[in-house]
């Protein structure tokens, strides 16, 4: 199995997965909490905030810029591990012959929190697909194509819902417009959680 493109599962989460889930981020949170990452260069801060599971976390700040570390910028000590679930789902929608080494963590939360249309192209290994998995608040994320001035579309990712990139659509740009308030009640603090479940090294 090789994905190609992008496929929207939605609702492959039942709300008790979902709730599974978040249980076990509470506690990956704990070890690892959430920071705001800068923008390269003008160290703007992020509106989203992140943390990381698995051998690998996504790390961005004004004076090195985007990266794949091994340890957390604050505490310094290596990720949690990945949760099993997404390995196996991993395994289950992509098929692919190298497990995920980072599940990305983002939270959308508070005062209009959108992430800008960019590409993911940090990993090393661009075959690899890449998993994204929808928790909480309802988010409008914008689809486009491999050029910046390429079409988009708007599509909305409900709780639940999981997607899959590879392909073509691999690094294709993409962004969050915004998220839609009290859509959920899965998240007593509200807002939305969104894993990506990535590839890094070949
Ligand atoms: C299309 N996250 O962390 S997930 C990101 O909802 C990111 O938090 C958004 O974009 C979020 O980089 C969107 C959907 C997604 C993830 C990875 C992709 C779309 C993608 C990789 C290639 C093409
Ligand atoms: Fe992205």
């Amino acid at each position: 199995m090789h994905i190609q493109g992008f496929h929207i599962h939605p609702g492959h989460l039942d709300r008790k997965a979902q709730e599974e889930l978040v249980d076990c981020l509470r506690k990956i949170v704990q070890k690892a909490p959430f920071f705001r990452p800068e923008m390269p260069r003008t160290g703007k801060p992020f509106s989203v905030k992140m943390t990381s599971a698995g051998p690998l976390g996504w790390i961005s700040d004004k004076r090195n810029g985007y990266r794949y570390q091994n340890f957390h910028p604050l505490t310094g000590d290596p990720w949690p591990p990945m949760p099993e679930a997404l390995l196996s789902l991993w395994q289950d929608l992509t098929g692919y012959g190298k497990p995920p080494e980072c599940c990305l963590i983002n939270l959308y939360r508070g005062e209009k929190p959108r992430m800008g249309l960019h590409r993911d192209q940090d990993e090393h290994d661009l075959e690899a697909p890449v998993v994204s998995i929808s928790l909480g608040d309802t988010a409008v994320f914008r689809m486009g194509g491999p050029n910046r001035s390429d079409p988009t579309r708007s599509i909305k990712l409900n709780s639940g819902d999981v997607v899959t990139f590879g392909g073509d659509a691999r690094l294709n740009y993409h962004g969050i417009d915004r998220i839609i308030a009290n859509s959920s009640t899965l998240l007593r603090e509200g807002g939305r959680i969104n894993l990506t479940l990535r590839r890094v090294n070949l």
